[in-house]
């Protein structure tokens, strides 16, 4: 398991990272039983996507730190949030889905902080976000707010905030925080993702095990679901017939995985699978900000996003379909999407 302190990080990342050509040294207070932190700072293509939006890899750090540092201010409102106003929650599109009062504020502050650090860049929250609107190539910061508002309104204690930036639409740096766990899960791309506790100030590079365990099919996966809020149509049949087949023994047809688990939070589930606690995570219907900061993690941590329907091995990050698959061998990630394409057959979510 990879550890750094807290304090590391930042010395780590701004002692190497100072432009987009900077070389990418492990710092020497990393220790790793494993894997060498030696990441290659950049490849040609990211070099080329910065320099076409004048951007370096120092603004990144800068985006990057100020991201968790709201994060955090966005932890102290959550956990300091009243009873009265939780069980004051609105619904939205039904009564399974809400919003409270400290969505809103969070997204204020949020907006409002990274608005004015970087005025140039574009802003997408999920509570004021206007349908139809579309990502575009230029930097755009994405927020949750809440990701898991149910669990928050509720007391469960698995919600995050959850920041992304995304250039040409894909997402490049990652920052989710659970407060109640002290979770923060960053990424920033070819920089590595790392978990940091914060009661301790103890991080860890993510995945957690640097050499997978093996993952031969979908029988040795613990796969995240989630219900979503629309439980009616072709979309739930498939859904829930899926999250049967996944379950069914084999001798009768299914593909016997471990489980399945439902945290409430696509962000934190995208996190769970870049940690390696889950196998992969399927889900289709969710939106750009409930997955845009758990992607970029996840990458970093080695794992791969393929779509939830079959055929497409590079879904758009709007596209509100994903099967989020954890580090472990290149065929070995393909033959557990391709297990569950197959399960599917000609059945696809339409959104
Ligand atoms: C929630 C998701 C969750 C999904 C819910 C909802 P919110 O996001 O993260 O996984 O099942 O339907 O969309 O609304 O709490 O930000």
């Amino acid at each position: 398991m990879a550890l750094l302190t807290a304090p590391s990080i930042t010395t780590f990342l701004t002692k190497t990272m100072g432009d987009s050509t900077a070389s990418y040294q492990s710092s020497s207070d990393y220790s790793s039983n494993s894997t060498p932190a030696t990441t290659p700072s950049t490849t040609p293509d990211f070099v080329l996507a910065l320099a076409k939006h004048g951007l370096k890899v120092t603004n990144l750090n800068a985006a990057h730190d100020l991201m968790i540092a709201i994060a955090k201010d966005a932890g102290t409102i959550m956990l300091s949030a009243e009873h009265e106003f939780l069980i004051a929650a609105a619904t939205k599109n039904n009564t399974s889905d809400l919003v409270t009062q400290y969505d809103s504020q969070i997204e204020g502050m949020v907006e409002d902080r990274l608005r004015t650090a970087f005025p140039s860049f574009g802003f997408l929250g999920e509570e004021t976000f206007k349908h139809g609107t579309k990502l575009a190539d230029a930097p755009t910061f994405i927020c949750d707010p809440i990701d898991g508002t149910l669990n928050f309104s509720k007391g469960v204690p698995n919600c995050a905030i959850s920041l992304a930036l995304t250039l040409d639409k894909k997402p490049v740096i990652g920052v989710v925080f659970n407060p109640f766990r002290g979770d923060l899960y960053t990424a920033i791309k070819n920089q590595g993702a790392f978990l940091t506790k914060t009661a301790t100030g103890t991080s860890y590079k993510l995945p957690l095990q640097p050499v997978p365990a093996p993952m031969s099919s979908l029988r040795s996966c613990l796969v995240a679901v989630e219900w979503g809020n629309q439980r009616k149509g072709a979309n739930w049949d498939l859904r829930t017939s899926i999250h049967k087949q996944l379950l069914t023994d084999s001798e009768e047809g299914g593909a016997f995985c471990k489980s399945v688990r439902s945290n409430g939070s696509a962000a934190l589930d995208f996190c769970y699978v870049a940690q390696g606690i889950l196998d992969c995570f399927w889900e289709g219907g969710v939106w750009v900000w409930d997955v845009a900061g758990g992607w970029a993690i996840l990458e970093e941590a080695g794992g791969i996003v393929a779509s939830a329907n079959p055929g497409d091995w590079d879904p758009a990050l709007e596209g509100r379909l994903y099967f989020a698959v954890r580090h472990a061998k290149r065929d070995e990630q393909k033959a557990v999407v391709e297990e569950l394409w197959g399960m599917m057959g000609e059945r696809k979510f339409v959104y």
